[in-house]
């Protein structure tokens, strides 16, 4: 049976976006059994010889499915796709595709998003000039996903893949909503992706179960 390494607690300020919960959505999207292995932030679970097995740098989400060990959520949720023939094109060209939007959203989008997240927590007012610069990298390519999104429903080909689950996540979990919002064709994107049945049971079932520290 697929084990999935999720997080069973972790700090209130995490919860509700890890990481996890892409793989999560995808094998609610594709409607593959899996068992749970529930992970306590806090004490320590991702820090043992044990888990270091499966996820080198000690994060979530993880698997082990019959012996393969896979760390790092964009590898994972290709690999369920592979594994399933959901939501990734049969084709070499189609895959590329799926791969290409996968790359963009974990590096294009998450870097520049999530290092405006960082600076904004740390709250390091001497940091400005960075945060300046972080901010216009992110609109930048806000801007440019916006202009690709123009006549398209999802972001690698015409139906929904495991790049629209990697690509909504990053877009959803930013806090401050006026960094998408002037981008209107990203943001009808994010919440036509965030509207699926699949999304909502899955955060549903994680709020049930994940408990925060
Ligand atoms: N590139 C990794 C990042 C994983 C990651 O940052 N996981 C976070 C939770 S969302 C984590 O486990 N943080 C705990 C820690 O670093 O101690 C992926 O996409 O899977």
């Amino acid at each position: 049976m697929l084990k999935v390494y999720g997080f069973s607690k972790v700090n209130a300020g995490a919860r509700g976006n890890t990481r996890d919960l892409r793989v999560l959505w995808a094998l609610e999207e594709m409607q593959l059994p899996f068992e749970l292995a529930g992970m306590d932030h806090p004490a320590h679970d991702l820090n043992t010889p044990a888990y270091r097995e499966l996820s080198p740098f000690e994060q979530i989400p993880a698997i082990d499915d019959e012996g393969l060990r896979l760390s790092e959520s964009a590898a994972i949720v290709v690999y369920l796709a592979k594994k399933s023939g959901r939501l990734i094109p049969g084709d070499l060209a189609g895959e590329s595709q799926v791969l290409r939007w996968c790359f963009a959203a974990m590096n294009s989008l998450e870097l520049p998003l999530m290092s405006l997240q960082m600076l904004d927590w740390v709250q390091d007012d001497g940091g400005q000039k960075y945060r300046q610069f972080v901010l216009g990298w992110a609109r930048r390519h806000l801007g440019n996903l916006d202009r690709w999104l123009e006549g398209r429903d999802f972001i690698a080909t015409d139906s929904f893949t495991v790049a629209d689950i990697l690509m909504a996540h990053v877009l959803g979990v930013v806090k401050d909503r006026s960094l998408i919002e002037p981008y209107a064709r990203v943001a009808g994107y994010r919440d036509r992706c965030l509207a699926r049945p699949a999304w909502k049971r899955t955060i549903e079932n994680y709020c049930a179960r994940v408990e925060a520290a």
